[in-house]
């Protein structure tokens, strides 16, 4: 099944023929949940796994993986300062990249931080990271997306359920479930201050969602995500079938978690910032394409499309996290 790309690439005006799509979304269809139609891992097994066989094991039947102790004390306290740094940088600032939350104002998001940021350039390419994401998706990966999310104290606000690749093949055109996303906890996420919730084995089901795609969906989208958004039946179905966690952990925790994997967050109303960076590798087999929808491409800062180029991983040295 290695490199398994669509049969049916744009054509030359870029648009798909939708009726092959095996993962058309939107578009007035039908909500409903059909199976997945592609592999979990997609590694070729000529070299060995970067983690234990049961914990490949257990991403694949579960969709993800919560690891602690992956960074120590050190290089945490280093990526703490960068983003400290790059929020007091975006405060009040207009730049695409820059998401507020809707009412505060506070900084949400920012994203494309592996061209704002060395450190953060140098921490997606780690071999702890991006060695494991090209292992698991059996080829060169690249940077799709890299964003902080910051959720800060009393005004975070929630990010709904939904599934990335959803949202990926529909705007961004990516063909198949041969991506991941890995988020590193910068901050403690306890179980008050709006850790992520999985629905675990979701990632095994295609979720259509009903509804169509507005124009500049994302300047809606990263604030609060109104389309590509499951029925509650079918939430609830997910969630019956595999249960709820949160992926609660301290600062310096690692959640690796599937393109299609069924995931949100609630609002925050602690005082304790939940601030994480997520880095999306995509296999380069699997760039994106043209949309899957009627839309244009979203932004270069979302979804790269321009700067397509695979990861070299990385061994960081505490100097290569230090900010500035
Ligand atoms: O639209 C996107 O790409 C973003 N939206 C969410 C809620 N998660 C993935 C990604 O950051
Ligand atoms: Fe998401």
């Amino acid at each position: 099944m290695a490199n398994a790309t669509l049969k049916s690439p744009p054509d030359i005006q870029g648009r798909h023929d939708h009726r092959s799509d095996p993962y058309a979304s939107r578009g007035g269809r039908q909500g409903a949940i059909i199976a997945r139609k592609h592999p979990v891992v997609w590694a070729d097994h000529t070299t060995p796994p970067p983690l234990d066989a049961a914990l490949i094991a257990q991403y694949e039947r579960e969709g993800y993986l919560l690891l602690h102790d992956v960074f120590s004390a050190g290089e945490v306290q280093l990526l703490q300062q960068e983003l400290d740094r790059l929020r007091e940088q975006a405060e009040g600032s207009t730049r695409s990249s820059v998401v507020t939350e809707p009412g505060s104002g506070q900084v949400r998001s920012i994203f494309r931080i592996h061209e704002s940021s060395p450190v953060f350039a140098n921490l997606a390419a780690d071999r702890r990271l991006a060695g494991l994401a090209a292992w698991l998706l059996g080829d060169a990966v690249y940077l799709h997306q890299t964003r902080l999310n910051y959720k800060g104290g009393f005004h975070g606000k929630s990010f709904y359920w939904h599934s990335d690749f959803e949202t990926w093949h529909v705007e961004d055109g990516m063909p198949l479930p041969r991506a991941l996303s890995i988020s590193i906890s910068l901050t403690d996420n306890t179980p008050h201050n709006g850790p992520l919730l999985v629905m675990p084995g979701s990632h095994k089901h295609y979720v259509v969602c009903e509804g169509q795609t507005p124009a500049d969906n994302y300047k809606r989208s990263l604030q609060v995500q109104e389309t590509g958004v499951p029925a509650d039946e079918h939430l609830r179905q997910l969630a019956e079938a595999g249960g709820l966690v949160d992926t609660a952990g301290p600062a310096g925790s690692v959640l690796i978690f599937d393109s299609n994997l069924m995931h949100g967050s609630g609002s925050n109303i602690t005082h304790l910032p939940r601030s994480n960076a997520f880095f999306v590798y995509n296999a380069m087999s699997n760039a994106v394409q043209a949309p899957f929808c009627d839309q244009p491409p979203r932004p270069e800062h979302i979804a790269t499309r321009k700067h397509i180029a695979p990861l070299t991983p990385r061994d960081n040295t505490p100097a290569d996290l230090r900010p500035g």
